[in-house]
Formats: C-alpha cells, sequence, structure tokens
C-alpha cells in the first residue's frame, strides 16, 4: 500500500465469534474478493468486538486462527490486502476512546443491534455492547478508509460512522474521511436451511447452516433436510417459497446459471433434484477453499508470521491518523 499509488481504502471486519458459514461467503467473502484489486484492502478479525458477548477463551482463540485461515483459502491475498486480528493494533482501542467522547448516550441507545443484544443476552449488558459502534467507527476511520462493504444489518453502524468523523471533523477539520457504505448490488442474503424466513446465522443451531468448513457428507446431509414446503413445483417466489427460493437463489449464485435457466431446466422433477444440485455446488466451491484452509491450517509459523507482519503493516498506518487526532485535541506529545 504505498502512498504514491494509493487506490481507495477499503475496510471490513468479521467477528471470530462462531463459525463461518455460507452466507459470510456469500454475503461478505465473495464480494471482497471481487473488489480486492480495485482497493488497498484492509480485512479485521475484530476480536475485541467479539468480546462483548462471553467467550470461551480457547474457543476464542482457535476460531480466530480458523477466521484468518479463511479469509486467505477464499482467495484474499495477504501480501496484498492486510489481514490481520484487531487486538494486535493498540491504535483501535486507543483511537475508540477518544471517539467515545464524541459519541452521544442517545444516539449509541438507538441502535438496533444493541437493542436486539441487549434482549438476547439479559444478563449480561455490559458497556462494550453499548459503545460497539464506536470501535467500530474506530475501526474504520484509522485508515481513512472510503469504502467499507457491509451487510443491510451493519447499515446503521456505518450511518454513526459517518456522524462521529463529521462532527469530529467540524471540530478539527480534516481529520477523518467520510466513510461510503457498499452495499453490494446483488444483496444475496442466505437464509437458515431450517428456518427459511431468518437469516443464515452462526449463532443458530448448526444444521441450520453450511460451515465453510464441512464435510461433502454433512453438506449433503443439511442441504438434504433442509426445510421446503408441501407442494411440489419449483419456483422462485421467496415470499409464498421461502425454502425452495432460498435453495434456489443458492444454487443460481454459486454456479452462476441464471435463475430463469435453472427453474426451467428444474420445474417439474422435484426437490429431491434441487438439494442435490444446490449441495453439490456448495461442495464444489468449498472444495478448494477448504483444500487450502487444510494446508494453512497445518503451517503455523506461516499463519503467525502473516499475522505479525500484517499487524505491523496495519500500525503504520493507524498512527499516523492517531497521531494527527492527538496532535490536533491537544494531547501533549513531546
Ligand atoms: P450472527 O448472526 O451470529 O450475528 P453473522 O453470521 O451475521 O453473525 P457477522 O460476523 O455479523 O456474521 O457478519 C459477517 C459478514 O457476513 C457481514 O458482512 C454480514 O453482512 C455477512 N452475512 C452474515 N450472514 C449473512 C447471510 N445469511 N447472508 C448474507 N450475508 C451474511
Ligand atoms: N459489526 C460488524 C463487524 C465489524 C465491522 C467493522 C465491519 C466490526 N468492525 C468495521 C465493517 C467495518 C458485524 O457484526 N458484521
Amino acid at each position: 500500500m504505498s502512498e504514491s499509488a494509493r487506490k481507495p481504502v477499503l475496510f471490513s471486519g468479521i467477528q471470530p465469534s462462531g463459525t463461518i458459514h455460507l452466507g459470510n461467503y456469500i454475503g461478505a467473502m465473495s464480494n471482497f474478493l471481487l473488489l480486492e484489486k480495485d482497493f488497498d484492502c484492509l480485512f479485521s478479525i475484530v476480536d475485541l468486538h467479539a468480546l462483548t458477548v462471553r467467550q470461551d477463551p480457547a474457543a476464542l482463540r482457535r476460531r480466530t486462527l480458523e477466521l484468518a485461515a479463511l479469509y486467505i483459502a477464499s482467495g484474499l491475498n495477504p501480501d496484498n490486502s492486510i489481514i490481520y486480528c484487531q487486538s494486535h493494533v493498540p491504535q483501535h482501542a486507543e483511537l475508540a476512546w477518544i471517539l467515545n467522547c464524541f459519541t452521544y448516550m442517545g444516539e449509541l441507545g438507538r441502535m438496533t443491534q444493541f437493542k436486539d443484544k441487549a434482549a438476547s443476552h439479559k444478563d449480561n449488558i455490559n458497556a462494550g455492547l453499548f459503545t460497539y459502534p464506536v470501535l467500530m467507527a474506530a475501526d474504520i476511520l484509522l485508515y481513512q478508509t472510503d469504502v467499507v462493504p457491509v451487510g443491510a444489518d451493519q447499515k446503521q453502524h456505518l450511518e454513526i460512522t459517518r456522524d462521529i468523523a463529521e462532527r469530529f471533523n467540524a471540530i478539527h477539520p480534516g481529520v477523518f474521511r467520510v466513510p461510503e457504505p457498499y452495499i453490494p448490488k446483488e444483496t444475496a442474503k442466505v437464509m437458515s436451511l431450517m428456518d427459511p424466513e431468518r437469516k443464515m446465522s452462526k449463532s443458530d443451531p448448526e444444521d441450520s447452516y453450511i460451515a465453510l468448513t464441512d464435510s461433502e457428507d454433512e453438506v449433503r446431509r443439511k442441504f438434504r433436510r433442509a426445510v421446503t414446503d408441501s407442494e411440489a413445483d419449483i419456483r422462485f417466489d421467496p415470499e409464498n417459497k421461502p425454502g425452495v427460493s432460498n435453495l434456489l437463489s443458492i444454487l443460481s449464485t454459486l454456479s452462476k446459471e441464471s435463475m430463469d435457466s435453472l427453474v426451467s431446466r428444474l420445474s417439474g422433477q422435484g426437490y429431491g433434484k434441487l438439494k442435490e444440485e444446490a449441495a453439490q455446488a456448495a461442495i464444489e466451491t468449498l472444495r478448494p477453499i477448504q483444500a487450502r484452509y487444510n494446508e494453512l491450517m497445518k503451517d503455523k509459523e506461516y499463519m503467525a508470521n502473516t499475522l505479525r507482519h500484517n499487524a505491523e503493516r496495519a500500525q503504520a498506518l493507524a498512527q499516523r491518523t492517531l497521531r494527527k487526532v492527538y496532535k490536533k485535541l491537544g494531547l501533549y506529545q513531546p
């Protein structure tokens, strides 16, 4: 990322809080791959964000490494893009503190993710859950980010990030670039296999998602058990046939066959055939990713060195912004 050849900056993050699934791949990672060549990219494993709900320490450590390996195995290039752990770059937490002082209680209280998580973790409504969006704003603003590819669920967090940046800039002009959200054109939202009215989510039971690390047998079994409906005709109608439409949409996205062609080819063939083809498409997508993933997970030294080196690259960029912020605020810097 040399300054002379500066491309626009792209930042995105995924929490190491569960098993990465086909929804994350289709909705997030596969878009990262398409965007990688046009941007200077940072892909973060946002482990500090994951602490806003209780984590088992050993599982968190394992999932952090798995997520790093999956980023790389999905095709992102860690010699080019910066793939790193949030906690390895202390500037995130430092800037988050500063931005806390530029964020209002009222605006944080309006965040739907906070309201949802507070409702589902009643026993642990901690201050970190409340200030989660401020840390996310710090992630993004530290790198003078131009675009942030996110799913629709994160749009509100992007808006508060912009508000915080503009508020800070109004007092101290020219410090932060104000980022734009990037919501992909085909916002493929993958639905749960067990409850196709809900999005596929890593916090739901295992049979409702295809993990990127599932074996061929598991993939076939999960698709075979996917909830459909009691009719038999195959058509794309998310309203009335959410299960079948989800399978069609997964198959069309992964196989790149158009929806029209799929529907006319499969009509009258029964759901079994649709499930089998969707499973096969998923298996073929996952095969090269898993092969690379398994190699990477065996090479702990490569993984550790890559994460260490990339954290240093991120720190150098982050420090430039943080230094500017401290100076503008009047923190004495001998
Ligand atoms: P959880 O459901 O446990 O909150 P998650 O599975 O939604 O977690 P995140 O870490 O919040 O995962 O999201 C990582 C990225 O994957 C985000 O950009 C999000 O928009 C995208 N994503 C998550 N689930 C889906 C889905 N079912 N379909 C498409 N994109 C998704
Ligand atoms: N909140 C996001 C994860 C996340 C993120 C970010 C995404 C943390 N920091 C910065 C984009 C940019 C989520 O839950 N998916």
